[in-house]
């Protein structure tokens, strides 16, 4: 299973400097994550401090993180959703992407060309707002359009229609589809995948001048916005590990931009994180929030849910307490889930299974 997140905004704000800078920040050196799958798309490691808790506890050989896939996707530009630019073909790669990182432009270079003349991240960010409103606009009203001439038999069609149309009503006032009161009819529409229904953040790039971004955050109402100064982090980039917090404690900050933007993704995505440790490996697994068991065995191998006997579960806080599953069973934490139980944030777990 595998989460995208999707670098989007104007050419030339940074995208593809952020990526790149993603996809080198090595945690840990031999694990899969990290691996570019093409120029355009790279795993990585979300960084999680419990691993290595976990990991000293049972002294365990490897550690391995979640990982998200990051997509770094060609510059967007006024009209797109009319295809200007490379527009529609773009349009459609932010469709597959389940979370938008917005990009935009704060610092300022005379010799990096902007596509407007000079950036402003007020406009340029409503322009590709608008161009993500626009393209989801069109798709609901041919979609409209396509109920209102089908002869498919639809359960409460004539609802369901006017749910729609009340849904082009508000995209056409320029709101995004993810501010829309949606109707339980509307909501167990699965064939309408809007672009400006996902989940979105801001990544500011800055320069020395950070004011600027705060300010941008409450104008526009964001709620998650994380500022990168893509000339500092890759200096810090490359520093050994020791280096980089030394850097960091004199900035006065605990993680890299970097990270933050891994951890806003991945927080975005909605998703939960169960692990497994042992001494082979200590690992990080990320799960739909409404995963049960059997769903999360599934994740790590199907032979594990088609054979799931019961998961032996402790909670993390438990695991830590109590130094590993012995304690968490002479402390009476250790539990064995059946099949529905739905996993909590932070289970570790051991899957007995038989194939
Ligand atoms: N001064 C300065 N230049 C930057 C910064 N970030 C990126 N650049 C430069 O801006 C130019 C464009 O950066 P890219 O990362 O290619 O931008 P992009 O958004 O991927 O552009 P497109 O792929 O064309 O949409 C490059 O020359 C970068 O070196 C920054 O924080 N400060
Ligand atoms: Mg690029």
């Amino acid at each position: 299973m595998s989460f995208k997140c999707g670098l989007v905004g104007m050419p030339n704000v940074g995208k593809s400097s952020i990526f790149n800078l993603l996809t080198k920040q090595t945690i840990s050196a031999d694990n899969y994550p990290f691996c570019t799958i093409d120029p355009n798309n790279a795993f990585v490691e979300v960084p999680d401090s419990r691993l290595a808790k976990l990991a000293s506890i049972n002294k365990s050989k490897k550690i391995i993180n979640a990982a998200i896939e990051f997509v770094d996707i060609a510059g967007l530009i006024k009209g797109a959703s009319t295809g200007e630019g490379l527009g529609n073909e773009f349009l459609t790669h932010i469709k597959q992407t389940d979370v938008i990182a917005h990009v935009v432009r704060f610092f300022k270079d005379d010799d990096v060309i902007h596509v407007n003349g000079s950036p402003n991240p007020e406009s340029d960010f409503q322009d590709i707002n608008l161009e993500l409103i626009l393209s989801d606009l069109s798709a609901t009203q041919k979609y409209s359009d396509y109920l209102k001439k089908s002869k498919r038999p639809l359960k409460n069609k004539l609802e369901l229609i006017k749910d729609i149309d009340s849904l082009i009503q508000h995209l056409s006032e320029e709101k995004p589809a993810r501010e829309f009161n949606y109707t339980e009819n509307l909501k167990n529409l699965t064939d309408l995948k809007l672009l400006t229904k996902k989940p979105m953040f801001v990544i500011a790039n800055v320069d020395e001048n950070i004011e600027g971004a705060g300010k941008f955050k409450l104008d526009n109402r964001i709620d998650n916005i994380v500022p990168i100064n893509a000339i500092i982090e890759q200096e810090i980039a490359g520093l050994n590990p020791e280096e980089q917090q030394i850097f960091l404690q004199d900035l006065g900050v605990k993680e890299t931009a970097l990270e933050r933007i891994i951890k806003t993704g991945y927080e975005l995505l909605d998703l939960k994180t169960f692990f497994t440790s042992g001494e082979k490996e200590s690992r990080a697994w990320a799960a739909r929030k409404t995963y049960n068991a059997s769903q999360c065995a599934g994740i790590i191998h199907s032979d594990i849910e088609k054979g799931f006997i019961r998961a032996e579960t402790i909670a993390y806080d438990d695991y830590i307490k109590f130094n590993g599953e012995q304690g968490s069973k002479n402390n009476g934490v250790w539990r064995q889930e059946g099949k529905d139980y739905l996993v909590e944030e932070g289970d570790v777990i051991y899957f007995r299974f038989n194939v």
